[in-house]
């Protein structure tokens, strides 16, 4: 029998660096559903606590630099941290005390979803701490994740195409990453939904047929977790990222239709584990 400690060395980890969603289908809530859903033990550094839920974010509490890095610290000093993924990071300070933990343990490989702003495109980080997040973190990262406003601002191309998307993915990896993953969103020439992963070798057309609901709250957040859970397992970058397309497909497929406004995925659909949760039983008693 092996000993727990040994058992333990075999699980693999992940670390979420990002905000919380009270709703539970944004932010920490959905990296640790998407880690179990993987069979990931996942630990995480709060951010920033918002007040809000399918509607909307009504109010962000931030956590200071300071204590965002001593929860960084507190998790590397004790457990070890397979692979890890930031989101909403808030502000300069953060985003560099997040860059220096990140390299003081050596975290890798780090996905970065670079929360920067709403899919409507509305801002969520200042000036300065957008130039912080490329300065800092994009170079540290081994994929970053760009919605399609995201990846306007950090390319300067406006995306209308897939061929936007393209020269938008390769203005994004000189900034430092070594692959990016650029979500589409909805495209003049495409019908699908289509992201496109360009690690400046080769690019990878990621597919999965655009599914007619406003039950994505949260999509961006399980996208880049999975992609770290993949990555947790084992799996390259190519691999993990089309496993975490398949995944985020059959979780927004299976959407539970929670809440008033935009609702959550449903995050244990039966993804890489293969069980589904929907028809789970309680096992038959003993006689
Ligand atoms: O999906 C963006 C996002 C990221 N992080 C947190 C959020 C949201 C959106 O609601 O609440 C914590």
């Amino acid at each position: 029998m092996p000993t727990s400690r040994e058992r333990r060395a075999t699980l693999p980890t992940a670390l979420s660096i990002a905000g919380s969603d009270p709703s539970g289908g944004a932010g920490i809530q959905a990296d640790l559903k998407t880690f179990s859903a993987y069979g990931v033990f996942g630990m995480t550094a709060l951010t920033v606590a918002t007040v809000g839920n399918t509607i909307g974010v009504f109010r962000i509490v931030p956590i200071g630099a300071p204590d965002v890095a001593a929860q960084i610290d507190a998790v590397c000093e004790d457990i070890p941290v397979v692979a890890a993924k930031t989101g909403m990071l808030a502000s300069a300070e953060v985003i560099e005390a997040v860059a220096l933990a990140v390299r003081r343990h050596q975290i890798a490989p780090l996905v970065v979803d670079p929360v920067m702003t709403t899919r409507r495109g509305d801002r969520l980080l200042d000036e300065g701490a957008e130039r912080r997040l490329v300065e800092f973190l994009l170079p540290l990262a081994a994929v970053v994740t760009p919605n399609r406003p995201e990846a306007e601002r950090l390319s300067g191309i406006a995306i209308r195409t897939r061929a936007d998307m393209l020269r938008a993915a390769e203005a994004i990896l000189v900034l430092g990453a070594r692959g990016v993953i650029v979500k589409g969103g909805h495209l003049e020439d495409d019908p699908n939904a289509s992201d496109l992963l360009y690690d400046g070798a080769q690019t990878v057309w990621l597919e999965s047929p655009r599914v007619a609901t406003v039950h994505t709250h949260g999509a961006g957040c399980t996208f880049a977790a999975a992609i770290a859970a993949g990555l947790a397992r084992g799996w390259d970058v190519p691999a993990a990222a089309m496993e975490a397309k398949r995944y985020v497909a059959g979780a927004i497929a299976h959407a539970p239709g929670l809440g008033h406004g935009r609702g959550p995925l449903h995050h244990l659909w039966g993804g890489p584990m293969g069980r589904d949760c929907a028809s789970l039983a309680p096992a038959e008693a003993a006689p």
